[in-house]
Formats: C-alpha cells, sequence, structure tokens
C-alpha cells in the first residue's frame, strides 16, 4: 500500500479539530496493527487457525477448553507485553492536550494506549492485564511482570485462585457477555455530547460497541474515519482518511 498523502488531509478539518470543544475518539485493533498486534481475526492462526474467534473468544469456549483459550490469551498477552506503542497511539496521547475535553474510548485489551501516555481510557472490551477468577470474580495478579517465554503456540492450563480454587480468566469482555456498564453509559455519554469523533481502525463488526460512531453521527458531530480498507461507516461519516492510522494521526499532528 502506498503511503498516505497527507496534502489530502482537508484544512477544515484541521481548524475543526483546532476549534473542537470536546473530542472523542474510538479505536479498534487497527491502532495497534502497527505495533505488530495482530487484529481480532488475524489473531486466529497456527494453534487457533481452525477456530472462529466468536467461539474462543466465549465463556462456552473457555469451559471447552480453558488451556485452548487461556493459551491464545497468554500468547496475545505476550505479545503486547513485547511490543511497543506505535506512532498513532503517541500522537493520540498528544492529541488529548489540544483540545478542552477529550475522551478515548477503545474497543482494545492491550495497553498500548496507556503505555504511550494516554490517561482515562475507556475500555469497553475490558483488558489482558486484569484477568480474574472465572468462579469469585476475584482478581488475580500474574505471578511475574515478564510472562512465561510464550512465542510459540500451545494450549497453557490456566491458573487457579488463591481463594476458591477456581480456574483464572482472562479480564476481556467476551461474545455473550455484558459490556462494563458504566465504562460503556460514559462512551455512548462522550459520544452523544463530543462535536468532533475520530474512528481509528476498527472494522465495526461487533456491537454494541459500533454503535458508539453512530451516536456522533447522529448527534450531527463531525466524524472522521480513519482506515485503509473501507467499512460500514464509510458513507456516514463527514471524513473517510484512507490509509494507515500509523501514517495519517502523526500527519494530523504535525498541521494542529
Ligand atoms: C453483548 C474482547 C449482550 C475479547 C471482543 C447487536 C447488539 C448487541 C450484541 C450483538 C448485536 N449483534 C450481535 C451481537 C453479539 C456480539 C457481536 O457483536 N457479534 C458480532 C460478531 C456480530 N456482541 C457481543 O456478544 C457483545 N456482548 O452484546 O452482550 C448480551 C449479553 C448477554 C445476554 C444478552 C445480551 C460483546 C462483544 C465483545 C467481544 N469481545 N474483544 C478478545 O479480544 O479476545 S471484540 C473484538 O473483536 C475486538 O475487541 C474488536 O472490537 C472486535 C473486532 O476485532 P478486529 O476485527 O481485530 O478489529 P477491528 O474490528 O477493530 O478491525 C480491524 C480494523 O483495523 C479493520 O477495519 C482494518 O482495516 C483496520 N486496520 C488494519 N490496519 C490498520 C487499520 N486501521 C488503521 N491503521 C492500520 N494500520
Ligand atoms: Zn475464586
Amino acid at each position: 500500500m502506498n503511503k498516505f498523502d497527507v496534502t489530502t488531509i482537508p484544512t477544515e478539518l484541521i481548524e475543526q479539530i483546532r476549534n473542537a470543544e470536546h473530542l472523542v475518539v474510538l479505536t479498534g485493533a487497527g491502532v495497534s496493527a502497527e505495533s505488530g498486534i495482530p487484529t481480532f481475526r488475524d489473531a486466529m492462526t497456527g494453534l487457533w487457525e481452525n477456530y472462529r474467534a466468536e467461539e474462543l473468544a466465549s465463556a462456552g469456549g473457555f469451559r471447552k477448553s480453558p488451556p485452548l483459550v487461556w493459551g491464545w490469551y497468554e500468547w496475545r498477552r505476550n505479545m503486547v507485553l513485547q511490543a511497543k506503542p506505535n506512532p498513532a497511539h503517541e500522537a493520540l496521547a498528544k492529541l488529548a492536550t489540544k483540545v478542552p475535553r477529550f475522551t478515548l474510548v477503545t474497543q482494545n485489551v492491550d495497553n498500548l494506549h496507556e503505555r504511550a501516555g494516554s490517561i482515562d481510557v475507556l475500555h469497553l472490551h475490558g483488558s489482558l492485564h486484569s484477568p480474574r477468577c472465572f468462579a469469585c470474580a476475584r482478581p488475580y495478579v500474574f505471578d511475574s511482570t515478564i510472562p512465561p517465554e510464550i512465542n510459540e503456540e500451545k494450549s497453557i492450563e490456566p491458573p487457579r485462585c488463591s481463594h476458591c480454587g477456581g480456574k483464572i480468566r482472562p479480564g476481556v469482555v467476551w461474545f455473550g457477555e455484558l459490556l462494563p456498564e458504566k465504562i460503556f453509559q460514559q462512551a455512548e455519554g462522550a459520544a452523544g455530547k463530543c462535536d468532533v469523533m475520530l474512528v481509528i481502525g476498527t472494522s465495526g463488526l461487533v456491537f454494541p460497541a459500533a454503535n458508539i460512531p453512530s451516536i456522533a453521527i447522529h448527534n450531527k458531530a463531525i466524524t472522521v474515519q480513519i482506515n485503509p480498507t473501507s467499512t460500514d461507516f464509510d458513507s456516514s461519516v463527514t471524513y473517510n482518511l484512507i490509509g494507515k492510522a500509523g501514517e495519517i494521526l502523526p500527519a494530523m499532528m504535525e498541521l494542529l
């Protein structure tokens, strides 16, 4: 794919971001792609290639085969801990300082936004870094910050809860599970009040997270999609910037 041509960023968009009262950003797996983190569907490789993501990322999938699912999450967590935030994460952390109000909502379960300096990130789908007991929900603390060397893809027996002996599960929201209510309400509220929203690196296939941009569009906010491929948002956003987040966002910051 050829490099994004920064001169195609409309000047009126830069003005609109500069004058934004409340800027909301929604990110999906695409914002971590340039950190080398496979997007959700790309993560179905090796041991997991014969499974649908919706199957593994579910309580039923975990009940059926805890080691297969726990191994998938530990492989993903290990990748995240070995990865670094990319220029897209860094640009968003800087962007927060340019406007009076800024809300960052993410569908991602990695901690790359935080490691780039973003604060108060609303994680709609939880986090790889906050496991808990599947039985009593007590939080579990990984016994070492550097995960076991899980480079190859393998099944791993999940650890046990020291309180009740239950299996430890990833701290993510699985398919069929409710999103964290307060966090989702905060995200919906921000989407309903913002005057500008950036929708970055999401295919918009997963609900109810995919409703967030529609709330902003309905609320007549200026909406901008940043994605190299087309999505259902193409025809309803104000601006569609076709390209990689790691190229477009730093270019935008230069112009701001
Ligand atoms: C629920 C954590 C209710 C786990 C994830 C309507 C309303 C409500 C629910 C539903 C509904 N219709 C269907 C449902 C059910 C289901 C759903 O949405 N299914 C889909 C498959 C149709 N939703 C649920 O189950 C939700 N729960 O609604 O509960 C309920 C519950 C109980 C009883 C009654 C009702 C829970 C959904 C949360 C699932 N958990 N993540 C984990 O990570 O393992 S979702 C997961 O997949 C990700 O978090 C992400 O949100 C989603 C998609 O992942 P990806 O495809 O990887 O990423 P993304 O979509 O962001 O696509 C990548 C994009 O990046 C692409 O567009 C690509 O072009 C772009 N890109 C690539 N490189 C770059 C780039 N962009 C910019 N720069 C680049 N360099
Ligand atoms: Zn327990």
